[in-house]
């Protein structure tokens, strides 16, 4: 008999989608949206849609797997659990009597969202005094130049968007990667809200969209300041809140002033007329509203360019205007004790931190060595950048991987050993969003698959082999969800156990304006001018020098951006044979005028390469892009990549300006044909 089962997506993406599962005989038949769900609204994306065949997928590991053969050949033989975590129990205590903790370390990433399970190995590795994983490769520059300009914390509800009368997208692929707020965007447009969009390539949201603002990567900083220059000398500012609200604003004009239309254009490459035209459709809308993306700060100058555009709507007083306003990320308003559970406290002082954007570095360059990488959650022999090196690294014979994984990824084939992981269907998890305002408990609608285990189940077992007695180390994952609930927050009054049972979404209390009593930077206010960044060697006011990879020189001359796929999560969902038949082939997006100069033609195999590594693609041409820029989209696994090799093959392990994430869209490369 099938029954329809609440549940959520799991996965690493704004939108955290209610969804109802029909499972029949303890097997997942299909899934679709929670019509009840107020921003899912009853429908998936196209990934999701696949998810019965990710979950019960021939290709998923269901036992223990040991390496029988040359790292990397893919050669296993299977093993009970028992074996598996004894071995493994055993080499944790042979590394920490040989070389001390620290040479452990846990990579983990954001696989699987629920809060339980993603903190699921915190306690442990801290207890065990393991060095610490710094996990900032995603959004931590984009939240360190906001919060510089106006404060952590929650930022705009995107459904408030539906009143605005102008939508800027902006460095973010909506359509792709938070497609349910396009409802909402699309509600202001039938009331007359142009939807502006911009990027540098002609995305699928900017097709769709009224008008886009096509620039050269890493200009953001330029373009607002431009716009800025028009609104303040048109006097399109809301002085009464400036003066309120804001700090610095006289510098910043001065600043401003500097950076005309024609300057900017010479920088960003958008014409000075579209600049002024955004500038005055700003500064004169009754509610402007910006959606951020990510883009622009996987940048070197990420988090200038993310704390210029955070000042866009202090300028304007749209920050005050219902419907108005810039939206990042929601997740603070869902403020749960996470502390209980990572037990920070349990961490000896002073153990080392790598970046996990510079695996690879790590792995081959540590001092004193890393002798065990315990892998969960991520794929970093494809998401992190330089892959390359964190492949060598994966490689080396004095170095014991484990990898709990649902799939034998790049990263599992480099392990010693290979545990099976249960998929979210599988487990009982607390979600929140970081792109709207619900959270909700799951339960497991199926049995575990094979012989899979949960990471809590995995971290549980390892301490208690090793002898941690801590109440962490034996909890359920209901008292866990209890134990995050016990918070102050007025923004989880309200939100107890007994409701979230029920596994149906609730609404945290958010403010309807974030920052109607102020905002959480040091002196309450919008910082326009940032005394302090001096002292991190950063301009304290807005600066427009554009992102550029140092790099790179006459001999890389193109600049690569390798933003999401929109038939993949991440790396995730390259497993199921529909969703890389939909996505086609891994393409390299190119201008007509550089496919030219290389006597390259639409659709054949080029080589993409660089000082750091090569991958084959093949070459769309057109004029999505501005001459000198070429676009990858999405994270292929190696074997389904013409060339054998992922885009990470060509990116660097530099960090932005601040916040430690990696500049994923700032990196060079030469393209040649592959002649045949
Ligand atoms: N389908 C799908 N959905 C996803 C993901 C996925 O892989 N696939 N990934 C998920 C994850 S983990 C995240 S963090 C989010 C990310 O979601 P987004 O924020 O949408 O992703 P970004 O990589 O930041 O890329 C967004 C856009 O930024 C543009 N961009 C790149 N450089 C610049 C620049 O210098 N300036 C400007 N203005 N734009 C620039 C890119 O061209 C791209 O169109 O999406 C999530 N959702
Ligand atoms: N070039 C380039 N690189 C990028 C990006 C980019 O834009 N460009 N984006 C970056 C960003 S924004 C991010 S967030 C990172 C993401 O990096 P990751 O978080 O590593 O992303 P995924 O590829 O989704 O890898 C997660 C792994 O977890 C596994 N997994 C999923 N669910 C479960 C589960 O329930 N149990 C178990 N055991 N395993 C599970 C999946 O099979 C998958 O292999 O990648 C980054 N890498
Ligand atoms: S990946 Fe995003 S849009 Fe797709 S179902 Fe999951 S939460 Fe929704
Ligand atoms: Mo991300």
């Amino acid at each position: 008999m099938a029954k329809l089962e609440p549940t959520v997506c799991p996965f690493d993406c704004p939108d955290t989608c209610g969804c109802l599962a029909k499972v029949e005989d303890g097997r997942l038949v299909s899934l679709r949206g929670d019509p009840e769900h107020p921003f899912t609204r009853g429908f998936l994306c196209a990934k999701m849609a696949h998810y019965p065949r990710r979950v019960h997928s021939p290709a998923r590991l269901t036992q223990p797997l040991l390496r029988a053969g040359a790292k990397g050949s893919g050669q296993f033989k299977p093993i009970g659990w028992d074996e598996a975590m004894s071995l493994l129990a055993d080499k944790i205590d042979e590394t920490v009597a040989a070389h001390g903790a620290q040479a452990i370390l846990p990579y983990s990433y954001a696989g699987h969202m629920g809060l339980v399970h993603r903190q699921g190995g915190h306690a442990f590795f801290h207890r065990l005094g393991a060095s610490r994983l710094i996990r900032t490769i995603c959004g931590a520059t984009a939240g360190a130049g906001f919060a510089a300009s106006l404060g952590a914390g929650p930022s705009a509800d995107i459904e408030s968007a539906a009143r605005a009368d102008l939508i800027l997208i902006w460095g973010g692929n909506t359509l792709t990667t938070n497609l349910h707020a396009w409802p909402f965007f699309l509600e202001a447009r039938r009331r007359g809200a142009p939807i502006v969009v911009v990027d540098p390539y002609l995305n699928r949201t900017a097709q769709a969209a009224d008008r886009h603002l096509l620039l050269r990567p890493g200009s953001d900083a330029a373009l607002a300041l431009g716009l800025m220059h028009v609104i303040i000398a048109e006097d399109l500012i809301d002085r009464q809140f400036i003066t309120r609200w804001c700090l610095g604003f006289e510098e910043l004009a001065q600043r401003a002033g500097e950076w005309t239309p024609a300057r900017a254009e010479a920088v960003t490459g958008v014409p000075a007329a579209q600049i002024e035209d955004l500038a005055r459709a700003y500064g004169r809308a009754r509610a402007p509203y910006i959606r951020t993306g990510f883009g622009f700060s996987r940048q070197l100058k990420g988090a200038m360019a993310m704390r210029t555009v955070a000042l866009l709507p202090a300028l304007t007083g749209a920050l005050r205007k219902g419907g108005g306003g810039i939206t990042r990320t929601l997740s603070e308003a869902a403020p749960f004790n996470l502390k209980a559970l990572t037990r920070e406290d349990l961490a000896p002082k002073g153990t080392r931190p790598f970046n996990m954007v510079q695996l690879g570095r790590t792995l081959n360059q540590a001092d004193p060595p890393v002798r065990l990488l315990h892998v969960y959650l991520s794929n970093p022999a494809v998401v992190a950048p330089d892959s390359g090196q964190v492949q060598r690294g994966l490689a080396r014979y004095d170095l014991f991987t484990v990898v709990h994984e649902m799939f034998l990824t790049e990263t599992a084939r480099l392990a010693d050993l290979v545990l099976p992981g249960t998929s979210s269907l599988e487990m009982t998890d607390l979600y929140r969003a970081y792109g709207h305002h619900y959270v909700q408990m799951a339960r497991p609608v199926i049995p575990p698959v094979g012989r899979s285990r949960s990471i809590l189940a995995v971290f549980q077992e390892l301490a208690g082999r090793l002898g941690f007695s801590e109440p962490v180390f034996k909890a359920s994952e209901d008292e866990i969800i209890s134990w995050l609930l016990e918070t102050k927050s007025p923004y989880l009054e309200g939100i107890t156990f007994e409701r979230l049972a029920a596994c149906r979404p609730l609404r945290v209390n958010a403010p309807a304006n974030p920052y109607a009593e102020g905002f959480a930077t040091p002196s309450g206010k919008v910082e326009m001018s940032l005394p302090a960044w001096a002292g991190l060697g950063l301009d304290p006011l807005p600066n427009g020098e554009p992102s550029l990879d140092p790099e790179g020189g006459p001999s890389h001359p193109l600049r690569l951006i390798t933003p999401p796929n929109h038939h993949f999560l991440n790396s995730t969902f390259n497993e199921v044979e529909e969703l890389r038949a939909k996505a086609g082939q891994a393409e390299l997006i190119m201008h007509a005028q550089d496919a030219a100069a290389r006597g390259i033609v639409q659709g054949q195999l080029v080589r993409v390469f660089n000082r750091r590594g090569e991958c084959v693609l093949r070459a769309r041409v057109g004029g999505e892009v501005l001459p000198g820029v070429t676009v990858a989209e999405g994270l292929w696994w190696g074997p389904h990549a013409p060339g054998g090799k992922g885009i990470n093959h060509l990116t660097s392990q530099r960090l932005a300006d601040l916040g430690g994430s990696s500049a994923f869209h700032c990196n060079l490369v030469e393209v040649e044909a592959v002649r045949t």
